[in-house]
C-alpha cells in the first residue's frame, strides 16, 4: 500500500469530536516521547505532517490524518508523562478507555513500545486496555537505531519475558523513524485492516510466551457485534 494523499482532518479533545462518516481508524498509541507522531511521518512519508518534540506531551489532541480518501491514522495523547498532573492522566484514560475499547471504527491498533526499555507499568495498562478491544493489535518497537547490539539483544530478552508473563504473543514490528526502517511492515498492517484481509505475517522471531493469561479483558460496555473481527491481544496458546 502507498500514501498517495494525506490531509490533517481536525485534533480532538472529546468524544463529541469524533468523525460520523464511519471511516476506519488506525491508531497510534503509546507513552508520551515513544515516538508516535514520528513514525507517523515516517508511514506517510510527510517529514513533519505530525508534530514531534523532545518535550514529552507534544500531542495532547486525538488528531486525526485522512490517508487515500478511504482511512484515518489516528495520533494520539501520550501516556506516562510525570509531569502530568493526575487529574490530566485520569482525563486521559477517561478519554482513551472508551476509544479504543468502544468506537467501532478503530481497526487497529499500533502500540509504540521504546525498544530500549520492557513494556513499562503504563504501557502493560494500556496492553489490558487494548485487551477489551476488537482492533487488531501489533506490538510496535521504536526507536531501533539506538540501543547497540548488546543493547538490543538485552531488550530482546527482556520483552520476550515481558510477554510471556503477560500472556500474549501479537505481531511486532520492529521500526526507527531515525533510520527510516519498518515503514513497509506497518503500512502492510494498515492495508490488511483496511481491508479486513489476513494480517501479514509477522517476520520478528525472538519470543516464546506461555500460557499464562494475566490480562483480564474488562466486560465489554456494549453487546460484542458479531460481524467484527476479534484479534485483540492474543493470548498464547
Ligand atoms: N533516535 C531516534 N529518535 C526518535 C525516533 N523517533 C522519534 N525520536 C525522537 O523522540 C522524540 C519524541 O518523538 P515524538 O514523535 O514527538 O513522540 P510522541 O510519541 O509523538 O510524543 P508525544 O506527542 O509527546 O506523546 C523526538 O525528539 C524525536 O526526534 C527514532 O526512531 N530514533
Ligand atoms: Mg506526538
Amino acid at each position: 500500500m502507498k500514501i498517495n494523499e494525506i490531509e490533517f482532518v481536525k485534533g480532538v479533545v472529546s468524544p463529541a469530536g469524533y468523525p460520523r462518516d464511519g471511516l476506519p481508524e488506525i491508531a497510534f498509541l503509546g507513552r508520551s516521547n515513544v515516538g508516535k507522531s514520528s513514525l507517523l511521518n515516517l508511514v506517510t512519508g510527510r517529514r513533519s505532517i505530525a508534530r514531534t518534540s523532545r518535550t514529552p506531551g507534544k500531542t495532547r489532541e486525538i488528531n486525526y490524518f485522512l490517508i487515500n480518501g478511504k482511512a484515518y491514522l489516528v495520533d494520539l495523547p501520550g501516556y506516562g508523562y510525570a509531569k502530568v498532573s493526575r487529574t490530566q492522566r485520569e482525563a486521559w484514560a477517561k478519554l482513551m478507555a472508551p476509544y479504543l475499547q468502544q468506537r467501532p471504527t478503530v481497526k487497529l491498533i499500533f502500540h509504540l513500545i521504546d525498544s530500549r526499555h520492557p513494556p513499562t507499568d503504563l504501557d502493560r495498562v494500556a496492553i489490558g486496555l487494548c485487551a477489551g478491544s476488537k482492533a487488531r493489535y501489533v506490538m510496535v518497537l521504536t526507536k531501533t537505531d539506538k540501543p547497540n547490539q548488546r543493547e538490543r539483544a538485552a531488550s530482546t530478552k527482556a520483552l520476550a519475558a515481558a510477554l510471556t508473563e503477560l500472556g500474549i504473543d501479537p505481531p511486532i514490528v520492529q521500526t526507527s523513524a531515525a533510520a527510516r526502517r519498518g515503514a513497509d511492515a506497518l503500512l502492510a498492517h494498515i492495508a490488511a485492516a483496511i481491508s479486513g484481509g489476513p494480517p501479514p505475517t509477522n517476520a520478528y522471531s525472538g519470543t516464546s510466551t506461555t500460557a499464562s493469561a494475566v490480562i483480564q479483558p474488562p466486560p465489554p460496555a456494549s453487546p460484542p457485534s458479531s460481524a467484527s473481527r476479534s484479534q485483540r491481544p492474543r493470548r498464547s496458546t
